[in-house]
């Protein structure tokens, strides 16, 4: 049999360096799945439950590995499933390539059945790059250029083949006027500031008295170069959600996260800031940064189009993170007064301590928070975290100590429900002798999640290590926007939208063949985490926790705290809420008190 423009489109991904493909059949696509049939082990296919999770595990192996993820849907709606996903991706600048297919080409503007516009359709999320073939010389051009842009531009692309056009004879360009000649790979530049921009920046920087840092996802390749900037500016990090593992939680200038998940120290070291050194982030509550003309603002970021969006920044530097902060690290000058670090130091020692008073708070039956304290200590090394949207984020971003070596990541900018368990996949996938955590919720869970413990259950004898963990805080609550509509706009609970119903999570992953942990003790908890690490299998934690536990942004301001005695009023739960939203509000005063 001659090669077809899916063997080549096949051995072209090849080529590019992508070995794995995450996909969902349809007859848009019968002929690439029979290509990659004849592939053989040059390509690992993943067959996903819903082509919504092949883009965010396509996502997640590009946040995993650095790589290009590429996902494969069929035509009209395989193709619209996978939307969100690509979102997720192009928001936080992952690179993925979407390969849908389509209605044959003589039937294309006949209004045929599933014939869905989807150049139109990929217009905005693939918008750096959204093709469709035609002919079969063309299929190496749209190749080279979906996987190197989506490379260049960290975005998504997309290519869209007919199904026709799948199963022809692949035809090399021809040597006549209109034919092009792509090739294969790319050499990613060394991207440093100007000397002079340099100087400009390390001048603001030495003369500044109380440096704040914030460091985002671009700055993960940085750990060593921001904390030796960190110490010779004394100043204190604060982290963005993508950037959880730039540095270990346990340092003792490590202020945490930032914003509506975030922590005091932080929240106070932006307060208080003469200077304010941001390390790729783009970070987008603006109200949780220093006020406009406090601080003096350096920044540091890949892409040019994005400094001084939030804050209007004196030196914004384009550059890559660690090569710019080791050219700008000679030209600092060590802080000999170590007043302001101090007091940010001591500002987080009291921080932890009332986030484990806020953890070992009783709760009915379990605190949520302490599912997170308790598994911080037991975290393994080089372990991977992936955490759903919800009330789970919180705790995620505030709670967990991560240390050197581990991965965190979730939805940072789409901040969508359902791709802490897919992520977690493609973690296994990308890594599959590391330890991959999920931190779900049951809302998320019943969304994708169940689905994907399918997924597990299919393929995880063939991880090295199996031990992959979906913990699931099953509130039967859509907890984090019920905690949203009390403090934000002073609704109570409404149970029709809210409830999430009962669903039997441990039992369910028994079931499947994985293990089930249901917890609903607060004495039960380290021993499940204990439990869940030692298994020969991947386990899901059911831990019952109490809805009425507040997830209180850092600080409240007093609208949002008028909200929340309004909806106190009228809360059927709220001798609960009072009860958890009072004693963790005391708690976070207590510290302060000394
Ligand atoms: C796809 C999607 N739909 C809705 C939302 C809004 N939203 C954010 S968190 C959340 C509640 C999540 O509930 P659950 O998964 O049970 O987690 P919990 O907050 O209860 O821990 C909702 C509805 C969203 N972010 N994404
Ligand atoms: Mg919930």
């Amino acid at each position: 049999m001659s090669t077809t423009v899916s063997d080549f489109l096949v051995r072209r991904l090849n080529d590019w360096g992508i070995r794995r493909i995450f996909g969902f059949p349809g007859d848009g696509i019968n002929g690439i799945i029979g290509a990659i049939g004849r592939a053989g082990d040059r390509v690992d296919y993943v067959q996903v439950r819903h082509e919504e999770m092949s883009a965010f595990m396509a996502c997640a192996h590009s946040k995993f590995t650095g790589e290009v993820g590429v996902c494969l849907a069929t035509s009209g709606p395989g193709a619209i499933h996978l939307l969100n996903g690509l979102y997720d991706a192009k928001m936080d600048h992952q690179s993925v390539v979407a390969i849908v297919g389509q209605q044959a080409r003589m039937a294309m503007g006949g209004n045929f059945q599933q014939e869905v516009d989807l150049v139109s359709l990929f217009k905005d999320v693939a918008g750096d790059y959204v093709h469709m073939a035609t002919v079969a010389p063309q299929i190496r051009q749209l190749v080279d250029r979906a996987v190197r842009i989506a490379k260049a531009e960290r975005t998504v692309t997309c290519i869209i083949i007919p199904n026709d056009l799948q199963e022809v004879a692949y035809q090399e360009p021809p040597r006549i006027h209109g034919a092009l000649f792509s090739g294969v790979g790319m050499c990613t530049p060394r991207v440093i500031p100007s000397d002079a921009d340099l100087r400009r920046a390390a001048d603001i920087l030495n003369s500044g008295k109380k440096v704040a840092m914030l460091v985002g996802a671009g700055a993960l390749g940085a750990t060593e170069e921001i904390m030796e900037v960190a110490d010779l500016l004394g100043a204190g990090v604060s982290k963005a959600l993508l950037g959880k593992a730039v540095i270990p939680d346990d340092l003792p200038y490590c202020c945490g996260s930032i914003g509506l998940l975030g922590t005091k120290p932080s929240w106070d070291m932006m307060m208080g800031c003469d200077t304010l050194l941001m390390v790729g982030s783009s970070f987008p509550y603006a109200e949780f940064l220093p006020k406009e003309g406090q601080a003096r603002g350096i920044q540091i970021e890949i892409d040019g189009k994005m400094p001084s969006m939030r804050y209007p920044m004196e030196v914004p530097l384009v550059g890559d993170s660690a090569e710019t902060l080791r050219a700008l690290i000679p030209l600092l000058e060590r802080k000999s007064d170590r007043s302001w670090r101090e007091t940010i130091e001591s500002n987080i020692v009291d921080w932890w301590k009332v986030l484990e008073a806020r953890a070992m708070n009783e709760a009915d039956p379990i605190n949520p928070q302490r599912m997170f304290w308790e598994l911080s200590p037991r975290l393994p090394d080089n372990c991977i975290l992936t955490s759903d949207s919800g009330s789970a984020a919180n705790w995620f971003a505030r709670d967990l100590k991560i240390r050197r070596g581990m991965m965190a990541t979730l939805s940072g900018n789409l901040a969508t429900m359902g791709p802490g368990v897919p992520y977690a996949i493609a973690a296994k996938f990308a890594w599959p002798d590391r330890v991959a955590i999920a931190l779900v919720g049951d809302g998320a869970m019943l969304m994708n999640g169940i689905n994907g413990l399918i997924t597990i259950a299919k393929y995880w004898k063939e991880w090295s290590d199996p031990r992959l963990i979906v913990m699931v805080l099953a509130n039967h609550d859509l907890n984090q926007v019920t905690w949203e509509q009390r403090i934000m706009t002073g609704d109570p609970k409404f149970k029709p939208s809210q409830d999430v119903p009962d669903f039997p999570f441990a039992s369910y992953a028994d079931s499947l063949g994985l293990q089930g942990i249901r917890v609903d003790k607060p004495d039960q908890i380290g021993s499940a985490w204990d439990e869940a690490l030692a298994a020969r299998r991947p386990v899901v934690i059911e831990a019952v926790t109490d809805p009425e536990v507040p997830t209180l942004p850092p600080h409240i301001t007093f609208k949002e705290a008028m909200h929340f005695a309004d909806s106190l009023v009228h809360d059927s739960a709220r001798a609960g809420m009072f009860r958890g939203a009072m004693k963790d509000l005391v708690e976070s005063f207590i510290p302060h008190r000394n």
